[in-house]
């Protein structure tokens, strides 16, 4: 079986166009994504599900990307979720609440998926003198990460590996170390097939997928019967590039 995993489509029906190509390109055989495929216009700030709000308002109406939408695999995610405190079941179309309800996390052979806003982000950075760059990465807070060999998530729009060696934190208080893996572009991570339970993971890695839309589009390639995860890059010329917002 072979995987495109994606995230943070944020309702880019162009955007979607070019990942279903590079995946049937790459011989995919499905398509799964991990949360924040749709976009809440109403601000973070302005949500409030006591309140009316017009359709339009809530969501861009795009029957056509919806439908697209249910042929894909999903995880909800925060945007998702938010779209659907805001409207109501009657003023809520069909195509819209058919991919409003998608589970919070999957198992899909040996990774677990999940939406990123499950998880609590603490940026890298500090006063610890890291280059800039590495300091506006978001690490993920280790409590709050499923303890399974591997985890794929969306969210932050970074891509990143993280390790989490569990062991830490059994010999007493202090919390288990999140590591960045260091790899090159395009490098496969092994993925073990053989899940076990939970309590005898030593070790997590965390593939943090960047965003499915803007300039550069990542998503990941997971091939089940290689046991490999990879990450993969859709790169445009800049007056090609959408709007961003
Ligand atoms: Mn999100």
């Amino acid at each position: 079986m072979r995987y495109a995993l994606f995230a943070d489509l944020h309702g880019r029906p162009r955007a979607l166009d070019r990942i279903m190509a590079a995946a049937e390109q790459a011989g995919v055989d499905e398509l799964v994504c991990l949360g924040d495929y749709l976009e809440a216009n109403v601000p973070r700030r302005l949500h409030d599900p006591d309140r009316y709000w017009p359709l339009p308002a809530v969501v861009d109406p795009d029957p056509s990307l919806w439908g697209r939408l249910a042929a894909v695999r999903r995880i909800r995610g925060n945007q998702e979720e938010r779209i659907r405190e805001l409207l109501r079941p009657e003023q809520t179309p069909p195509e819209l609440a058919a991919i409003l309800d998608a589970p919070a996390r999957e198992q899909l052979h040996g990774v677990l998926a999940l939406h990123g806003h499950q998880i609590r982000w603490t940026l890298a950075g500090g006063p610890t003198g890291y280059p800039s760059a590495a300091a506006e990465l978001l690490l993920p807070v280790a409590a709050d990460v499923p303890r399974r060999p591997v985890v794929v998530v969306g969210h932050t729009h970074q891509s990143a590996v993280f390790e989490i060696h569990w062991s830490v934190a059994m010999s007493g208080s202090v919390e288990p170390r999140v590591r960045v893996v260091a790899g090159q572009p395009g490098a496969a991570l092994p993925v073990p097939s053989d899940t076990g339970p939970s309590d005898a993971v030593r070790r997590t890695l965390v593939v943090n997928v960047g965003s499915a839309h803007g300039r550069t589009q990542s998503w990941l390639y997971y091939d089940t019967d290689r046991g490999e995860i990879c990450f993969r890059t859709i790169a445009r010329a800049r007056k090609e590039s959408e709007r961003a917002r």
